[in-house]
């Protein structure tokens, strides 16, 4: 007898079990599973997307997915798909992301996130696997779940009074505007298992020629669950889930001449910048010297102006038209706790804001000294207030430059002891620290007291020494 051939988007050997069996999944007999990674891994390899791929599987019976799908893979949080794929959709454009879901994990626990990925339209495919149950861990309710339906948490059948209804999700993100594709397959007889093909291609499409989201409803037997044979499953799908679940396709625009995004206007981060920019001259618009992607800490305690000091060095980079991003992060108290603020200034689009080995470390006490001091980049630039008793050494790193400047110092010495931050500005701006010119750092410090504008001079003033001591001291 000629064996089945496997096809190529699935692994030849399952080495999860390791080597002794690996033909077969973990998946148990008559589960849908197997079926739609099946129908995934052919569409991939007829679509030529395979090297391309990646396929994200979260909590649930597919988590081992990467033991048999061969593209790439990223295992993920319970619920979170959407949200990883829309990271990797936004910063890796040429790949086609897959996130594969139960009905458990995508319309309990990850479902805001997968109703926000399908408001914004990102560009991924969602494959969402309803079988009316949490089958991974042993049969509980899900949103899914039938009324009546018998679950290990709703033993005498799930009741709407205290349970609510089965959620249509298909039907929820039909009322969005963003999506591109919806559908509702099932994969419980070889008819609509050409059907599920169809529409798993077709999604996958969609997604090859970066057209937007497409969601793909796949109504899937879990016989261990519904507790019967995989015959009773399939039969439970048919005439039981397709009355509350309707097969069918909600929506299609895939032949609309669209692509991702599919908005007419997106809004173009750079259209803020009249906003952003308010009160500076047209004149300081420039454009800048390209630069490699530059990561700042800027660190303290609440009350010493990081946070400004770290917003007007992002305000005035993107002013020049580079990406920026400016994350803050301080403890629960107000003033005194620790305060500290990532910034990124880069030419190309930035994909997290989080900047765990920073370039430039600004820091204005020892606490923040220790817990930053060691994490700085290779022949990063560590500048520290002088009254820092403690530096202490990075021997395992290269190229490290500390400067110890005396920021505190020098606002006292201008009546104006809580503008150590404007002179820290002054410094790195005179270090060349900062990609833009120093006109246009002026410009958004002056804008930052505008609120406050008796302070603009006694600032303008710190800044200015700061400028000086950097120069006197030849750094
Ligand atoms: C944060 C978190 N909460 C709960 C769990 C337990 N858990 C694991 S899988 C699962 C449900 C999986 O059901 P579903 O998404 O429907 O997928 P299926 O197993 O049916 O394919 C749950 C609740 C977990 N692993 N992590």
């Amino acid at each position: 007898m000629d064996s089945v051939l496997k096809t190529k988007g699935l692994y030849e050997h399952f080495l999860r079990k390791g080597k002794l069996n690996t033909r077969t999944t973990h998946y148990c007999a008559g589960c849908g599973h197997g079926i739609v990674h099946k129908l995934i891994g052919e569409a991939m390899v007829e679509l030529g997307i395979q090297d391309q791929t990646i396929f994200i599987s979260p909590v649930g019976c597919v988590v081992f997915g990467y033991y048999y799908m061969d593209c790439g893979n990223i295992q993920v949080a319970h619920g979170r798909a959407p949200a990883v794929g829309t990271g990797i959709s936004r910063t890796l454009k040429d790949k086609v992301v897959i996130s594969y879901q139960g009905d458990g994990d995508l319309a309990a626990i990850g479902f805001n996130s997968t109703f926000q990925a399908a408001n914004r339209g990102e560009n991924i495919a969602v494959f969402f696997i309803n079988n009316a149950i949490y089958g991974m861990t042993g049969g509980q309710m899900a949103p899914t779940t039938l009324i009546g339906q018998k679950t290990t948490t709703s033993p005498w059948g799930r009741d709407p009074l205290t349970a609510g209804y089965p959620v249509h999700v298909c039907e929820i993100l039909n009322q969005l505007k963003a999506p591109i594709y919806i559908e509702r397959v099932s994969v419980a007889d070889s008819s609509r298992i050409v059907k599920a093909r169809h529409a798993i291609r077709k999604a996958l499409q969609i997604q090859r020629d970066r057209k937007g989201y497409s969601f793909v409803e796949i109504i899937a037997p879990c016989p261990t669950n519904t507790k019967g044979s995989s015959l009773d499953a399939m039969r439970f799908c048919i005439e039981q889930m397709e009355k509350e679940y309707p097969l069918g396709c909600l929506r299609d625009r895939s032949a609309e001449s669209l692509s991702y995004p599919p908005h007419p206007q997106r809004i173009n981060a750079h259209d803020f910048f009249p906003l952003m920019s308010d009160n500076i001259e047209n004149s300081l618009i420039s454009t800048p010297e390209a630069c490699p992607i530059r990561r700042f800490k800027f660190s303290g305690f609440g009350g010493q102006g990081i946070l400004s000091l770290g917003l007007i060095v992002a305000k005035a980079a993107q002013s020049q038209g580079k990406f920026v991003s400016w994350l803050p992060s301080y403890g629960p108290e107000q003033r005194g706790g620790a305060a500290a603020c990532s910034v990124i200034i880069s030419d190309k689009n930035i994909g997290s804001p989080l900047v765990n080995t920073p370039d430039i470390l600004v820091t204005m006490n020892q606490p923040s000294y220790e817990r930053f001091a060691p994490s700085i980049a290779e022949n990063g630039t560590i500048i520290y207030d002088s009254h820092i008793p403690n530096k202490i050494s990075i021997p395992s790193k290269s190229g490290i430059r500390q400067i110890s400047f005396p920021a505190m110092e020098l606002a006292n010495q201008h009546q104006s002891p809580k503008s150590a931050n404007t002179a820290l500005l002054g410094a790195i701006t005179e270090l060349r620290l900062i990609p833009v010119h120093k006109e246009v750092v002026i410009a958004f410090l002056k804008q930052s007291f505008k609120s406050k504008k008796n302070l603009v001079e006694k600032n303008l003033e710190i800044f200015h020494a700061a400028s000086q001591w950097v120069k006197e001291h030849n750094l």
